[in-house]
């Protein structure tokens, strides 16, 4: 604790450029369907110096870190200019979080921040906190940015500084730069998780919603929902329907949420959503997938049993621990798809597969039949056809 202000500094720099340069290396694939990596793609420490020091030694002689930085996750995905972008939530040690774009050369390291938070204009009621934007390139030439905006509840009781209202925030933007706040979405319920989809339907756009009663709880909102938008920049939902329940005894019983915008494919439009039921240890969240038809991007034509990716290792503790949270990836023009979830609240990761395994592991993967038996019926018909093939294991 003795180090002179430039001992310090170069320390500080040295361990900085240390994490940001580190090679990141692929984990084996045990499933086929994706590779985990090794190191996470972002972390607190990836944010710069210059956003939480003082580096004016006769401000700051003992080079104190006067802005903390509690956890980056949650970040929308887009490639731009052939760069692998995240717009990540960066979360103040004040608890407050806003965005900040990182950019990588191959999508699994040497991901680097840009000199500045990104300006997001404040909506008229300003918001308390945004977070978890999901970004859109939608087919009429602008990347929209659609994200939670939280504010206090006005009608909490004298005493309640906890009970909150979540509405979706919107934004767009041609240069990932300059961005333009669109009024927040109108709608009955309070909204998290919303995402635009990337094509007009029916001349409308168009979003998956999750209607919810409560802030925390989804309450009677039912699952990840789809509305029809006349006009986003006065964006209201009129009418809302549930495309994907929840269910009883499922990775979804308790809630779940639209993860990114669907990627398009030939089978049609591939989903990543996240799911949480309740247990003992608190809230569990998981990924998993599903697809919907490609002329009608509501209607799901297939959905897998179970999750994707469950915590795993260190993911599994964090600030908010037993979660994976997912609002980017991003599918390259070869076909290999980069998955972005966040562990525990609390930093991002990366992992890969391709859109000819995702959508194989869609539409091949037995569904959940919502029954112990009906699980073992699937595993026996497996074993059974297997023994058809005596030289595998
Ligand atoms: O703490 C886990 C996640 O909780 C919320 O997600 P949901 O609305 O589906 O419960 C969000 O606050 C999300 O940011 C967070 O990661």
């Amino acid at each position: 604790m003795n180090n002179s202000f430039e001992e310090r500094l170069r320390s500080l720099n040295h361990r900085y450029e240390e994490l940001v340069e580190r090679p990141n290396r692929q984990k084996d694939c045990f499933n086929g369907i994706f590779s985990r990596y090794e190191h996470p793609v972002l972390t607190a420490g990836h944010v710069p110096l210059s956003w939480r020091y003082d580096l004016d030694p006769s401000a700051n002689p003992f080079l104190l870190e006067r802005i903390g930085v509690n956890a980056v996750f949650n970040a929308g995905a887009i490639k731009f200019n052939g760069n692998y972008v995240l717009v990540a939530r960066v979360e103040g040690s004040d608890r407050k979080s806003f965005f900040a774009i990182a950019e990588s050369p191959n999508g699994v390291d040497h991901f680097r921040f840009r000199p500045f938070p990104v300006h997001l204009p404040e909506a008229s009621v300003p918001d308390v906190n945004v977070y978890d934007m999901r970004l859109t390139r939608h087919e009429d030439g602008w990347i929209y940015g659609i994200f939670c905006s939280e504010r206090k509840d006005p009608a909490a009781l004298p005493g309640d500084l906890s009970s909150a209202i979540a509405t979706a925030g919107i934004v767009r933007t041609h240069d990932l730069e300059n961005w333009e706040r669109l009024p927040d979405l109108k709608s009955k319920s309070q909204q998290r998780n919303v995402v635009l989809h990337p094509e007009f339907i029916h001349g409308q756009y168009a979003l998956y919603t999750r209607p919810q009663d409560g802030f925390i709880d989804a309450g009677s909102g039912g699952g990840i929902g789809w509305a029809l938008i006349r006009d986003i920049t006065k964006a209201e939902i009129r009418e809302e329907r549930i495309i994907d329940p929840r269910q009883y005894h499922t990775i979804k019983e308790l809630k779940n949420g639209e993860g990114p915008a669907p990627i398009k494919t030939s089978k049609g439009w591939l989903h990543l959503a996240h799911g949480v039921r309740g247990c003992a240890a608190g809230l569990r969240y998981v990924l998993y997938m599903y697809m919907t038809a490609l002329e009608d991007p509501s209607r799901v034509t297939a959905q897998p049993a179970g999750y994707l990716i469950a915590p795993e290792e260190e993911e599994r503790t964090g600030d908010v621990s037993n979660v994976v949270f997912s609002n980017g990836w991003i599918a390259d023009d070869d076909g290999t798809v980069f998955i972005y979830y966040a562990s525990s609240d609390s930093r991002m990761h990366v992992a890969v597969s391709s859109i000819d395994r995702l959508t194989d592991y869609c539409l091949n993967t037995p569904p959940d039949q919502l029954r112990s038996a009906l699980s073992v019926k699937t595993i026996r018909e497996l074993i059974l056809k297997n023994k058809a093939y005596p030289g595998h294991p």
